[in-house]
């Protein structure tokens, strides 16, 4: 790794941005020989902002030009946040580190005038901008006196058109997006699993690369928390049985502490007034020590010590999908998935 020149593609928004500088940050401690290039790129997702993502249709939206950069190797490797990625990787790629993860949580925005209220106290007919059908279908199932709608754009744009627009009473966000943007005290109320089950990998950033860089691999390897990796590769393997795409009504709460991984999925309705939930869990035990070598498995590079347990996390992912279907929830799907079709048209 000695001296080694490293190129880092990058979405150019200001978030991107700010998650690939940590990254490469993480690297310098560890490697600060290397020397470290950040090229920004432009994606579909970022030139399209008047459009609702999810009538947008096209899947990897903020990902394909990325990639397209990696397999011509004008960048070694691309930092993503991990809920913005397809649950099949692209053929060539694959993702060598899932960092610590933030908190996964969804946040609640309001409006200066609103100051002090919540939810549940907002008046009748009040606004909540939010281009999430996940988020906008949990809250309208507990809230149904607010109206939600549509609001693209990055963060700041966002923010922008909540303090100046005067169109909306309040916006839903990812704390972790508000947090690395130093945005915390704009939070009005963090909305905890109970209220709104958050997306699949939410608030965990992730590192794609060639599949075939074995040098990049190792260099990044070690920027891989596995607690965060198992929860993310369970509720990833949930997302994918339901064959869920990343715009539908499906949400999730992991956790992963003294052996033992619970996860809670739900699946909505577009207008919350269906849903689905169910909750596993499944003894997990970190190994103490074993083969280091790095393997492959479902997209993901890891130490060949932690397989056994990665295959666990899948099977409970896979468990709970096999639940909620039973349950209905491929027919809550299908409708969802019918009417977003209706709406593209
Ligand atoms: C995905 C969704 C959204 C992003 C859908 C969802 C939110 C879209 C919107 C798959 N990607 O969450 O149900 O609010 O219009 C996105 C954000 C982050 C990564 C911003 C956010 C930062 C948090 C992270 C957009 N992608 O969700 O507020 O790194 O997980």
């Amino acid at each position: 790794m000695n001296g080694r020149k490293v190129s880092v593609g990058s979405r150019k928004s200001e978030l991107a941005m700010i998650q690939t500088r940590s990254v490469v940050r993480a690297l310098e401690n560890i490697y600060p020989d290397c020397t470290y290039e950040i090229s920004g790129i432009s994606t579909t997702g970022d030139k399209i902002q008047d459009v609702a993502l999810s009538k947008i249709g096209e899947k990897s939206l903020f990902t394909k030009e990325l990639e397209v950069a990696l397999d011509d190797k004008r960048v070694d490797f691309v930092v993503h946040s991990l809920k913005d990625m397809p649950t099949t990787l692209a053929p060539r790629m694959i993702m060598c580190a899932v960092c610590k993860r933030e908190d996964p949580q969804d946040a609640l925005v309001l409006h200066s005038k609103h100051d002090g209220k919540n939810l549940a106290d907002l008046p009748e007919g009040s606004r909540l901008g939010s281009s999430s059908l996940r988020r906008a279908a949990q809250l309208k199932r507990q809230f149904p006196h607010l109206e939600f709608c549509d609001i693209r754009g990055n963060l700041n744009t966002r923010l922008r058109k909540l303090d100046e627009d005067g169109q909306y009473d309040g916006i839903v966000l990812a704390v972790s997006g508000l947090e690395r943007m130093g945005w915390k005290h704009r939070i009005s109320h963090v909305l905890t699993p109970d209220v709104c089950l958050y997306a699949v990998s939410q608030g965990a950033l992730a590192v794609e690369a060639r599949e075939d860089d074995i040098e990049i691999h190792t260099m990044l390897s070690p920027l891989t928390h596995i607690n965060t990796l198992i929860r993310c590769l369970a509720e990833r393997a949930y997302l994918r049985c339901l064959e869920g795409g990343c715009s539908v009504p499906v949400g999730v709460d992991t956790q992963f502490t003294e052996g033992r991984l619970q996860m809670t999925g739900g699946v909505y309705s577009l207008d919350g007034s269906k849903e689905i939930k169910q909750t596993m869990t499944t003894e997990i035990q970190l190994p103490a020590s074993g083969s280091t070598k790095l393997v492959s498995f479902n997209g993901f590079v890891m130490e060949e010590r932690f397989l056994p347990i990665a295959k666990e996390a899948t099977q409970l992912g896979v468990n709970v999908a096999t639940k909620v279907t039973e349950m209905g929830a491929g027919t809550i799907l299908q409708a969802a998935r019918e009417s977003i079709e209706q709406k593209e048209k």
